[in-house]
């Protein structure tokens, strides 16, 4: 399998995240992505490429113009602030939430860094705009490679995407790297596209992205949000709206879920993946969902994730793969390669 990898993605380096009145250490760190390269080379698994350069139009196929200039420009505006900031992470302090417009775009920079983000744990650092474009620019990569004849490719990339929405960032996340992807997948022909999201944190944005719509299924396995983060969205009575009603399939299981349960969610969701007759699949592929996840709560083994692969390469679909989060750093690079493999051999 081919690797696109995002050589630019350690300009995005968060120092700090929001945590229940603390800053503390991030966890989507600059070595997660090290890890999975280092693994895919030691095992000698695929060629690893660079992505090719894409301008801004397919991003804005997903994205607010508004919002893409915004992050464009965001550090700049942090820094003119107060040049101590240069120092610092920015983080939100202010939102918009129910009772107030999100119409006017407000001409002070807090004001709108509140308007396009939902949590104070997604720090955005001095190179988050040309890490998360460059992202973006590897979907965009593997989905030619996969439109060129590939069964599959790799988009290797942070900061993670499948929390971001069309005009806000969070959960760590920028550009929604897996909903780029599948609207390039869309907009080379695909009648029908699939986002399969295996994160263990529902991916509140790829849904947000394609809720009304017919032609994009989205399905989700995930913690339930009752108990787990991103709480607000998440539910199994989502099911999509208007023409999208029905292409939205979430299936939130409880902290604490095994393997064996979380597998039969799995097959449910390609059931419905196979029903809706899509032709391609993206795959936001997260492996928080490891027992060791400093974050999460499911209890995948290492082992598991080979199975994973297989019983996605069983759909039988062009695959494009997006890494997302999985914050047992030692580990991530064994497991995402481990589904990458197991994926391969069942071929
Ligand atoms: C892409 C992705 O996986 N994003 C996840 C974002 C989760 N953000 C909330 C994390 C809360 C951190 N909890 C720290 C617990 C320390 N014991
Ligand atoms: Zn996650």
């Amino acid at each position: 399998m081919i690797t696109i990898y995002n050589h630019h993605h350690a300009l995005h380096h968060g120092k700090v995240e929001m945590f229940r009145g603390e800053l503390v250490p991030c966890f989507e760190i600059p070595a997660r992505a090290d890890y999975v390269l280092q693994e895919l080379e030691r095992r000698n698994f695929g060629p690893v490429q660079a992505p090719s350069e894409f301008g801004n139009e397919a991003i804005t196929r997903v994205h607010a113009r508004r919002y893409v200039d915004f992050l464009a420009g965001a550090w700049d505006e942090w820094v003119a602030l107060d040049p101590a900031n240069a120092q610092r992470d920015a983080f939100p302090s202010y939102w918009p939430i129910r009772t107030f417009r999100s119409d006017v775009l407000p001409a002070s920079f807090p004001a709108r860094m509140g308007l396009f983000s939902y949590d104070a744990g997604s720090p955005l650092t001095s190179g988050t705009w040309q890490a998360a474009r460059a992202g973006a620019c590897c979907a965009l990569t593997a989905v030619q490679r996969v439109n060129a004849g590939a069964r599959s490719a790799f988009a290797l990339t942070r900061p993670p995407g499948h929390h971001a929405g069309a005009d806000f960032f969070g959960g760590y996340c920028f550009l929604n790297n897996a909903a780029i992807a599948a609207q390039a997948l869309r907009d080379a022909g695909a009648a029908r596209v699939a986002v399969l999201d295996v994160d263990f944190h529902h991916g509140n944005g790829t849904q947000a992205i394609f809720y009304d719509r017919s032609d994009v299924f989205f399905a989700s396995l995930h913690g339930d949000p009752h108990t787990e983060y991103p709480y607000y969205l998440g539910y199994a009575d989502e099911q999509g709206e208007g023409a999208g009603l029905g292409a939205n399939l979430n299936l939130p299981l409880p902290r604490g879920s095994d393997f064996a349960r979380w597998r039969e969610a799995l097959a449910r969701a390609l059931a419905a993946i196979a029903s809706f007759g899509a032709e391609a699949l993206v795959v936001s592929l997260g492996v928080d969902t490891f027992a060791g996840d400093p974050i999460s709560g499911f209890r995948l083994q290492s082992a598991d994730f080979v199975q994973v692969g297989a019983d996605l390469a069983a759909a039988g679909l062009p695959t494009v793969f997006v890494f997302e989060g999985g914050y047992a750093v030692a580990e991530v690079g064994i497991n995402t390669v481990n589904v990458l493999e197991g994926f391969a051999q069942r071929g």
